[in-house]
C-alpha cells in the first residue's frame, strides 16, 4: 500500500516534470484545500505568540541544571565527593551541545550543571529565546542519556533524569566575566565543602549526622586528622 501511494506521487511528479499544462483535478483540490487550511478562521492564535527576541549586542546564557540530582546521583551511586564517571558524561554531553550550536563560544560545567555563552552577535534561531533554550536542553538531556552506558556501563539508568534550563542576557564583557567567575566560585566552595565532609565520613570516623550538625567543618581538623585535604 505504501509502495503504491509512493509509486503514485512519483508518476504525478514525472508527469509535472514533463508536462507543465497538466494539473490532476486531484493535486489541485489538494493544494486549495491546504491553502484553505492556513487561512482557516483559527489562524488568529497565532497572534498570542508573543516575541521573545533577545536583545541585541548582549552575551546569551544559557544554564542547564538536573532535577534532584542529590536523589539522582545517591540512587546511581555516585561516588562521592566527585563521580569521575558522572562528571565526564555532563561533559561529553556539553560538547555535544557546543558541536551543535556554532555560535557557542564557551561552556563551563560543575557537578549537575554547565553553561553555554553564546557569541553577541549571534543570530541562532532569529535569537528567540524559548527556541534556544529548549533545543540546549533537550540536546543536553537527550546526549547524557543516550551517552550513559559509556560512562555507567555497570549502572544501569533507573530512571530517566532531567534538566531545567534558564536564559540570561549580560549586556556587558565585565557582566559575563563576572557571572563565570560566580560559577567558578561556587565551584570552588561546593567542592572544598563536600571534600572536607566526606573526609571526615571516610577518613575521620565520624557520623553524616555528626558532620551536618557541626557549624564549622575545620573545627574538626585536628593534627591527628591532618591537615585540611586539598
Ligand atoms: N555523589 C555525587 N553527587 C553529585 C555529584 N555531582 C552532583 N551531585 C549531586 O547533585 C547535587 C546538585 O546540586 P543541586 O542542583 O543544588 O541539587 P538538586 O538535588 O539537583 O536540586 P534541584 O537542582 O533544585 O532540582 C549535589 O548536591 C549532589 O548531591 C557527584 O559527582 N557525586
Ligand atoms: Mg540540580
Amino acid at each position: 500500500m505504501l509502495l503504491n501511494w509512493a509509486y503514485l506521487q512519483s508518476r504525478v511528479c514525472t508527469l509535472l516534470k514533463n508536462n507543465t499544462n497538466f494539473l490532476p483535478i486531484g493535486l489541485l483540490r489538494w493544494k486549495t484545500t491546504k491553502k484553505a487550511m492556513a487561512k482557516s478562521k483559527f489562524e488568529y492564535v497565532r497572534e498570542f505568540e508573543t516575541d521573545d527576541r533577545c536583545l541585541l549586542n548582549c552575551w546569551i546564557v544559557v544554564r542547564i541544571d538536573g532535577k534532584k540530582f542529590h536523589t539522582f546521583s545517591d540512587k546511581h551511586k555516585f561516588s562521592k565527593p566527585n563521580d569521575e564517571r558522572a562528571l565526564d558524561l555532563m561533559s561529553h554531553a556539553g560538547l555535544a551541545v557546543m558541536k551543535e550550536f556554532n555560535s557557542i563560544v564557551l561552556g563551563y560545567g560543575e557537578s549537575d550543571e554547565y553553561s553555554f555563552v553564546f557569541k553577541r552577535n549571534t543570530e541562532v534561531y532569529n535569537r528567540r529565546a524559548s527556541k534556544i533554550i529548549s533545543y540546549v536542553c533537550s540536546a543536553f538531556t537527550a546526549n547524557y542519556v543516550f551517552h550513559w552506558s559509556k560512562y555507567f556501563p555497570d549502572q544501569l539508568m533507573l530512571y530517566p533524569p532531567m534538566f531545567d534550563a534558564r536564559l540570561v542576557l549580560y549586556p556587558t564583557d565585565t557582566n559575563l566575566r563576572d557571572y563565570l567567575s560566580w560559577r567558578q566560585a561556587d565551584t570552588h566552595i561546593n567542592n572544598l565543602y563536600n571534600t572536607c565532609f566526606w573526609a571526615l565520613i571516610n577518613h575521620g570516623g565520624l557520623t553524616n549526622i555528626q558532620v551536618s550538625q557541626s557549624k564549622r567543618l575545620g573545627n574538626f581538623f585536628s593534627p591527628s586528622l591532618g591537615p585540611f585535604p586539598t
